[in-house]
This record gives structure tokens, C-alpha cells and sequence, in this order.
């Protein structure tokens, strides 16, 4: 029986389009700088919301309306969520998912049974894959959920806890590369501290650094070729995160010899509470050669947590995706919706809205970038800002002919620097808008 009987796939009807349930500007085989836009944008559900969302907080219980979840958290019950899962996506035609081991699958008493349960669901979750092409963007294992991660996983005080998460992140890298995909990720959950009294900060970080080398050697060994990513979060819920923002995450990576192996997962909400923009996170591991994948969402200006909204605004999408399609396009990685709806949007239906939203957004802001990419006009502004380094003493410079006194001396010469030009910041905004309003 199907799970959203009343809602079509979702059609492409143009930017005229008035119905909720169809997209105004994701035409996923447009082509956009030569590539069709589904390529681009590699759009992924996230399991962890989208499916186990109940839309509770810490002052009321779940208020969401899901007439396929059965009362108890059975096998049966996540296998028949799982093809609740797949008539969503085949719906909104998304190519992607991501899950954690524990989204997918009830835990049990022992690892060895919830090992059981976890291949039992994988099973079916192959099953729907080969049938609808719908693909694994990335797996990631829960490391922060069950009491014994309370302290953390990787850098818990207590070695067990670190075990029990080694054994956790290889059973999970086994089950992505089971199903084809295209990643791992690495969120660091409770990978942090409340206080540095009671913390060896050394000693954990030296930890987290031998996990992911161990995760790099079992992926190795059973030979998943899909790339690694680590998602930085500066808080919530440990006060102080070892995966503050990008380039916190890049310094461990490279401190610990993974920099060849890891890259970045960049999530807008992160990005904001660390202050920082999304943008300004993805130029900088662009940059430095770490880009890796998105988690699409929005946080609230007015609240200081985590609240995983929806993307809707389209200047946000545009910068996304002008850093996309800078640094040669986000494939292996995606547009993983890490967001969830509110928990006033209870029905089965507000899961459409806001996927079909987020989508849209995207791919509003893909035409826009490539736009402004066409016109070059931006790109020229940018550049003349810099042109005192394309000739003479600034050429120079950059090709490694001076130092201090030689610099010295051309300046007592000169006598005083030539005066800058305007930073134009208004009028780079006001070209921007040409292209966004
Ligand atoms: C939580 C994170 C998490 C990761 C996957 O804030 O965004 O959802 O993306 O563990
Ligand atoms: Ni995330
Ligand atoms: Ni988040």
C-alpha cells in the first residue's frame, strides 16, 4: 500500500507553476554549463530526519503524523519504513539518501544482535536500490545517541566506548560499500568536552586521529574506494567540538596525516553557529583543496541552535553553488537535505513542501551562479580589485623576487604606496542582485 497515495511524482512545470507539488525551476535534465542539472546537484534525503523526524524537544514529545510506523521499533517496522522511504524518493526524484547505521535499523542488547538487525534492514534497503537506482550518497555510524557515547566515542575516557565505536564504524563501512556508496562520513557527535578539568585534550585528539587512520585501513582492506568526509559542527552537544569549523577540521586532518584521505562536509547551519557563513567555510576548504559534499539546511537567525531548516533563500543556494561550480562541481559528494520539517509541519505532505523547496532553491541558485559565471562581469570586478599584483612591483612579489630590504628600498624610492582604490562593496551587491531579483 502506498505511503503517499495522494501525491504524484513530482512534476517539472516551469517557473509559472502555482502547485505546491512541482517544481519551478529543477528540470533535472536542463543542462547547466553543459551538465544536466541532477548531476550538479546530486540531491540526497537524509534518513535521520526525513524518516525518523517524531518532532520532539526537550519540552513535549513527537507530534508527527506517520501512518506507516507501527508501535514498536521492530525489524518489521524499519523494513517497511524503508520502502516508505523509497515511494519518497522515486516521488520527489531525489538520486540519493543518506542514513547512520542506527537510523535504518533497530539496536539491540548486544552488537552481535544489532549487527543481525542492521543486515536484515540492509537487505531490503539493497533491494529498493536495484530497483529504483536510487543510490547511497554516504553512510555514517551514530556515535553519539547511546548512553555509553556520553563522554564521546573516539575520544571517550573510557576505551570500551571506543572499541564498541571502532566495531560500529567498521560494520557501517561494510554496509556502505554493500550498497554502493559513494562516501562515509564522519560527524564528530559528542567528539569534544564540557570542561577542560576533567579533559586531556592531547590525548583525545591523538585518539580521534588513530580512529579515522583505522577507518582509513579497513576501508582499505575491504576495499571501499568511496571518499571520506568529516563534518564540522563547533557546538551542540558538547560545549567545545574538535570539529569547531573547516579550518579546525583541515589543521586536524593534516596534524594527523589524513589530509590525502578525509575530506569536508559542509553544513550551513554549522557554518552559522561557528560565525561564519556557508559561504565563507566552503571558499576556505575549497581553497585549501578539501571540499567534499553539503548538508543543505538553514538556521534561524534569531536562535542560537541547530535547527536544521529548510533552505529558501535563493542568494544562500547561489553562493553554494558559485563554490561548487569554482572548485570542479561537488560530485562524489551531493546536496544532502540535512534539515527537517518544523514540528508544527506534522502531516506526510509538509515532507514534500520542504524537499521540494530546498530543491528548487538549489536549483535556482545553480541557473543564477552559472549566470554570473557567463556574464564574467563579477569575475572582472574581482579581478581588477587585485590587478596591482598582475604587473610590475606586485608581480614581482608573487614570483618570489623580494624580500624586506629590497622592498625597503623600492618604497623610500617611491616615497609613499600608490592609494587604493574603492572596495565598491555596494555596487558588487547591486550586480549580484541583477542576476538574483
Ligand atoms: C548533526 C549533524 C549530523 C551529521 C551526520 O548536527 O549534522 O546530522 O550530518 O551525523
Ligand atoms: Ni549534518
Ligand atoms: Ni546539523
Amino acid at each position: 500500500m502506498a505511503a503517499f497515495p495522494d501525491v504524484p511524482k513530482i512534476p517539472f512545470e516551469g517557473p509559472d507553476s502555482k502547485n505546491p507539488l512541482a517544481f519551478r525551476f529543477y528540470d533535472e535534465n536542463e543542462l547547466v554549463e553543459g551538465k544536466p542539472m541532477k548531476d550538479h546537484l546530486r540531491f540526497s534525503v537524509a534518513y535521520w530526519h526525513t524518516m525518523r523526524g517524531t518532532g520532539a524537544d526537550p519540552f513535549g514529545p513527537g507530534t508527527m503524523v506517520r501512518p506507516w510506523e507501527g508501535a514498536e521499533d521492530t525489524v518489521d517496522n524499519a523494513i517497511n519504513r524503508v520502502r516508505v522511504a523509497f515511494e519518497f524518493m522515486e516521488k520527489l526524484g531525489t538520486d540519493f539518501f543518506c542514513f547512520h547505521d542506527r537510523d535504518v535499523a533497530p539496536e539491540a542488547d548486544t552488537l552481535a544482535k544489532t549487527n543481525k538487525n542492521l543486515d536484515a534492514v540492509v537487505k531490503v534497503i539493497k533491494e529498493e536500490s536495484d530497483r529504483t537506482g536510487i543510490k547511497l550518497l554516504w553512510g555514517t555510524a551514530n556515535l553519539f545517541s547511546n548512553p555509553r557515547y556520553m563522554h564521546g566515542a573516539a575520544t571517550s575516557p573510557n576505551a570500551d566506548a571506543f572499541a564498541h565505536a571502532a566495531a560500529q564504524v567498521k560494520k557501517a563501512l561494510e554496509v556502505t560499500k554493500e550498497l554502493g556508496g559513494q562516501g562515509y562520513t564522519f560527524w564528530g557527535g559528542r567528539e569534544g568536552y564540557m570542561n577542560l578539568w576533567n579533559t586531556d585534550m592531547r590525548r583525545e585528539l591523538d585518539h580521534l586521529g588513530a580512529f579515522m587512520h583505522m577507518a582509513v585501513d579497513h576501508a582499505k582492506q575491504i576495499g571501499f574506494t568511496g571518499q571520506f568526509y568529516f563534518e564540522p559542527k563547533p557546538k551542540e552537544p558538547t560545549k567545545h567540538q574538535y570539529d569547531f569549523d573547516a579550518a579546525a577540521c583541515i589543521n586536524f586532518l593534516r596534524a594527523y596525516g589524513l589530509e590525502d584521505h578525509v575530506k569536508l562536509n559542509i553544513e550551513t547551519n554549522h557554518a552559522t553557529l561557528a560565525g561564519h557563513t556557508v559561504e565563507h567555510e566552503l571558499e576556505y576548504a575549497g581553497h585549501q583543496g578539501f571540499l567534499g559534499s553539503v548538508d543543505a539546511n538553514t538556521g534561524d537567525l534569531l536562535l542560537g541552535w541547530d535547527t536544521d531548516q529548510f533552505p529558501t533563500d535563493v542568494y544562500m543556494t547561489t553562493k553554494i553553488m558559485l563554490a561548487f561550480l569554482k572548485y570542479g562541481g561537488l560530485a562524489p559528494g551531493g546536496v544532502n537535505f540535512d534539515a527537517k520539517v518544523r514540528r508544527e509541519s506534522f502531516e506526510p505532505v509538509d515532507l514534500f513542501y520542504a524537499h521540494v523547496g530546498g530543491m528548487d532553491t538549489f536549483a535556482k541558485g545553480l541557473k543564477i551562479a552559472a549566470a554570473i559565471r557567463a556574464d564574467g562581469e563579477l569575475g572582472q570586478m574581482l579581478a581588477d580589485r587585485y590587478s596591482s599584483w598582475d604587473t610590475g612591483i606586485g608581480a614581482e612579489i608573487e614570483a618570489g623576487k623580494h624580500g624586506f630590504a629590497s622592498l625597503e628600498k623600492y618604497m623610500l624610492e617611491k616615497g609613499d604606496a600608490t592609494p587604493n582604490t574603492s572596495g565598491r562593496q555596494e555596487l558588487f551587491e547591486n550586480v549580484v542582485n541583477r542576476y538574483v531579483l
